[in-house]
């Protein structure tokens, strides 16, 4: 099979050829053993997840439209990353915690998040979105690579209590390049901390390619500080399970981190602020476009098989059921109580605080009909 060469990922420029990853899905839907990624899924397994993907897809696609439109103040797209976020995401057992960048809302919805508090973020509706302790996702993170350090902690904490759970960093290429991501490398090799960092390559970082991110493919980094590094083809929901799943299990036998690079493409611009066409050729992400991660599951599906067309009909009209409501609740939800802002910072509040608070709400006071 050819992968092709994307950009900044030639051989010539990272010194690795693109096809050398594992992957258990071609993007003709074909399914290749791989000795080392043994993967046995029910039907049901492989619908539920093809479930997933056209979902989040579905309602990635709503949240963009709402961005144009004025309802959300960004947004982030993760399209092309589905593969990449439903399959790592499945392999997490429920205890395990994942630290998600701003990208990571395909693992969000599987972790049981309301897409209503994701989307509620980016309309500046809530600060956080929800709770992290019942979803075991943590908020968002804009701040490039400072929750490796976050998960690194939070996994040397795991080995602490003792319990048999484990952490995963999510973060993208160009995150590869944050000191915080590397000393989180160094930390987590040093203790054999049981965290999986999970990149996703897709890339580009905003306009940067990953070329000038790393002179060799990313997860060879990996060896410089101790650890595995694997590439997985991020495209495939059936390799990124079973690679994420293997990392897990290597973390919690006391075996310590692995890098996982998934190996992808952000098809959108960085966000809806962001216009890809004056840094990228548009060639470039029609070509990629030919390996979608959704279509290989339902060629999959349909080939063994496992789905027909009235199957295929009925996930897409759920998912438009699902994008629908989402839709209502997110043009509904009511504006935040300011005052807020200074509810969750401290468990059991704080002087400075308080006087922020009684100064803001004079503050706000001060304007003669309450509007600012
Ligand atoms: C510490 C820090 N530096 C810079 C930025 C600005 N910034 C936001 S996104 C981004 C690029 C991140 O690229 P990558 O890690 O590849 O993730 P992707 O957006 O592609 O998912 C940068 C530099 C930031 N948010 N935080
Ligand atoms: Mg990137």
């Amino acid at each position: 099979m050819t992968v092709g060469t994307a950009r900044g990922d030639t051989p010539d420029a990272l010194g690795e050829s693109p096809t050398e990853f594992v992957q258990l899905l071609s993007p003709d839907g074909e399914r290749i053993e791989h000795p080392g990624y043994e993967l046995e899924l029910t039907a049901a397994e492989l619908t539920d997840i093809y479930r997933d993907l056209v979902t989040i897809r579905a309602m990635d696609t709503e949240a963009l439209a709402l961005a144009r439109q004025g309802e959300l103040a960004v947004w982030a797209s993760m399209h092309g990353q589905e593969a990449a976020q439903i399959g790592s995401a499945r392999a997490l057992a429920a205890g395990d915690m994942a630290f998600p960048t701003y990208r990571e809302h395909g693992v969000a919805w599987s972790r049981g998040v309301d897409p209503v508090s994701i989307l509620g973020h980016f309309r500046g509706a809530y600060h956080s979105g929800w709770d992290p302790l019942r979803s075991r996702v943590q908020a968002y993170s804009v701040v490039i690579g400072s929750h490796t350090l976050h998960a690194t902690g939070y996994a040397m904490g795991i080995q602490r209590d003792g319990t048999d759970d484990a952490a995963i960093a999510y973060f993208g290429d160009g995150a590869t390049s944050a000191g915080d991501v590397n000393e989180a490398f160094v930390f987590a090799a040093a203790h054999r901390a049981p965290v999986v960092f999970f990149c996703q390559n897709n890339q580009w970082a905003i306009s940067v390619p990953v070329d000038r991110q790393s002179t060799v493919p990313l997860h060879r980094r990996a060896e410089g500080f101790g650890f595995p590094g694997v590439r997985v083809d991020g495209n495939d929901v059936l390799a990124c399970l079973a690679v994420t799943r293997k990392a897990l299990a290597d973390a919690r036998a006391g075996r310590g981190p692995t890098l996982i690079e998934a190996f992808t493409y952000r098809m959108g611009g960085h966000t809806t602020t962001d216009d890809p066409t004056r840094y990228r050729p548009a060639a470039e992400t029609e070509e990629w476009r030919s390996r979608d991660p959704i279509e290989r599951v339902r060629r999959h599906l349909t080939a063994s098989g496992i789905a027909d067309r009235e199957f295929v009909e009925d996930v897409e009209s759920r998912a438009e059921a699902v994008v629908v409501d989402l839709r209502h609740r997110i043009r509904t939800l009511p504006d935040p109580d300011v005052a807020e802002i200074w509810e969750y910072a401290y468990a059991t509040g704080h002087p400075r605080v308080d006087t922020e608070r009684t100064e803001y709400a004079d503050y706000l006071e001060s304007f003669e009909d309450g509007q600012w």
